[in-house]
C-alpha cells in the first residue's frame, strides 16, 4: 500500500500527510471494491436471467429483508467509519498547537507575501523551522484565493476582509511548492511559491541575516535575483516574447504607448512608477493587472531591478 501511495501521491512531508492518505486510500479502495462488486453482479445477472424464449414472464418478487438489511448495514458502517476518521483529521488541521510559530501570510493577485514576527517580509518564498508546528494567518488583498502546499497536505481558502489559517509541521528539511488553488484570473497559474524548510539552526540565522538585502551585491545581480524571487518572471520574460506582461528586452529606453494616448520614454523614473504605482500608466496592449509592489520590494532591489532591465539589449 506504501508503494502505491508513494506512486500516486506527492511526498510526505508533515505530521498529518500519511493519515491523510491513509483515509484517502481507504475511500478509493472501498470505492473499488464497491464498484467492482457491483459490475460484477450486474454482469452475472445480465447473463444469467437474459429472456430465453418468447414467452418468459418475469416473476413477481415482492421484497428479501435480509438482503436489504444487509446492503443499507454495509454502507452505513463504511460511511461512519469515514466520517470518524476524517472528523479526527478534521480537528487536527484545524487546531494549531498554542506554541505553533506564526507566519501572515498575504495573497494579492498574483502573489504571495509572508510576514514573520519580527516585522521582516519575504515575497513568493517562505521560510520555517523543521520539526516545529507553524501558523499561517492568511487574508486576501482583493479576490478569493487558495493556498495549497502538497507536500504537506494542506489547502484552506484565502478571502478579503477575513482571516483564515491553516498549520503544518514540517518533518524534513528541503523545499516544497506552494500555489494558489482557487481561480483568480488571467495570472492565477503564475501564483506560486516554494517553501524552504531549514533546520532550527539554520531557520534562526536567516532570520538573523537572510532578510536583509545582500548590501554586498552588484545592483544588476541584486536584479536578476529579485526578477525571479518577486516573480516578474510570471508575467515578464527576458527574451522578447509577450507573456501577461511586456517582454523586459529592449525596453530600457523605448518608446512606450500608453492607453491614454500618451508616449513615454522607458527611463528609470518610469520603471520605478511601472512597479510602485502600475495601473497609473497602462502600456497599450495589455491588461491593468500586475501587482503594485510598494512596500514590498526595498529601494534597493527597485535601482537593482532597474540596474538589470538596463542592461537587457540584444
Ligand atoms: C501578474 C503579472 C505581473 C507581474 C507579477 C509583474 N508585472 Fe510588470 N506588468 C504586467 C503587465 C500586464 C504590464 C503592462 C500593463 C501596465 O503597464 O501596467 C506590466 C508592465 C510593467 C512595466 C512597464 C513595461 C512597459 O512596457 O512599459 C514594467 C517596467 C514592469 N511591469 C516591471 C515589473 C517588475 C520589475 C516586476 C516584478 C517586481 C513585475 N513587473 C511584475 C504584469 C506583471
Ligand atoms: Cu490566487
Amino acid at each position: 500500500m506504501n508503494k502505491i501511495i508513494e506512486y500516486l501521491l506527492p511526498p510526505q512531508r508533515s505530521t498529518v500527510a500519511s493519515e491523510v492518505d491513509s483515509l484517502f486510500m481507504f475511500i478509493n479502495v472501498a470505492g473499488f471494491i464497491l464498484f467492482a462488486g457491483i459490475m460484477l453482479t450486474i454482469l452475472i445477472f445480465v447473463i444469467k436471467y437474459r429472456r430465453k424464449s418468447e414467452d418468459d414472464v418475469t416473476p413477481v418478487i415482492t421484497h428479501n429483508s435480509l438482503l436489504e438489511i444487509t446492503w443499507t448495514i454495509i454502507p452505513i458502517i463504511l460511511i461512519l467509519i469515514v466520517f470518524a476518521w476524517g472528523f479526527r483529521g478534521f480537528m487536527t488541521l484545524s487546531t494549531p498547537p498554542p506554541n505553533a510559530y506564526e507566519i501572515q501570510v498575504k495573497a494579492a493577485s498574483w502573489l504571495w507575501e509572508f510576514e514573520y514576527p519580527n516585522g521582516g517580509t519575504t515575497l513568493n518564498e517562505v521560510f520555517v523551522p523543521v520539526d516545529q508546528p507553524v501558523k499561517f494567518i492568511m487574508r486576501s488583498d482583493d479576490v478569493l484565493h487558495s493556498l495549497f502546499i502538497p507536500d504537506f497536505r494542506v489547502k484552506m481558502d484565502i478571502l478579503p476582509n477575513r482571516y483564515t489559517s491553516i498549520w503544518f509541521e514540517a518533518t524534513e528539511t528541503g523545499q516544497s511548492i506552494l500555489y494558489c488553488s482557487e481561480y483568480c484570473g488571467s495570472g492565477h497559474s503564475a501564483m506560486l511559491a516554494t517553501v524552504h524548510v531549514l533546520s532550527k539552526q539554520e531557520f534562526e540565522e536567516w532570520l538573523e541575516t537572510g532578510l536583509e538585502v545582500d548590501e554586498d551585491m552588484p545592483l544588476a545581480d541584486l536584479g536578476r535575483q529579485t526578477y525571479t524571487a518577486a516573480g516578474c518572471n510570471a508575467c515578464h520574460t527576458l527574451d522578447g516574447t509577450d507573456r501577461i506582461g511586456p517582454s523586459f528586452l529592449n525596453l530600457f529606453g523605448s518608446e512606450r504607448t500608453l492607453t491614454d494616448g500618451r508616449t513615454v520614454t522607458a527611463d528609470e523614473d518610469y520603471i520605478r512608477r511601472s512597479i510602485i504605482d502600475p495601473n497609473a500608466e497602462i502600456t497599450a496592449g495589455y491588461p491593468a493587472n500586475m501587482p503594485s509592489y510598494a512596500g514590498r520590494l526595498s529601494d534597493r532591489q527597485i535601482d537593482g531591478l532597474i540596474a538589470f532591465i538596463k542592461e537587457l539589449h540584444d
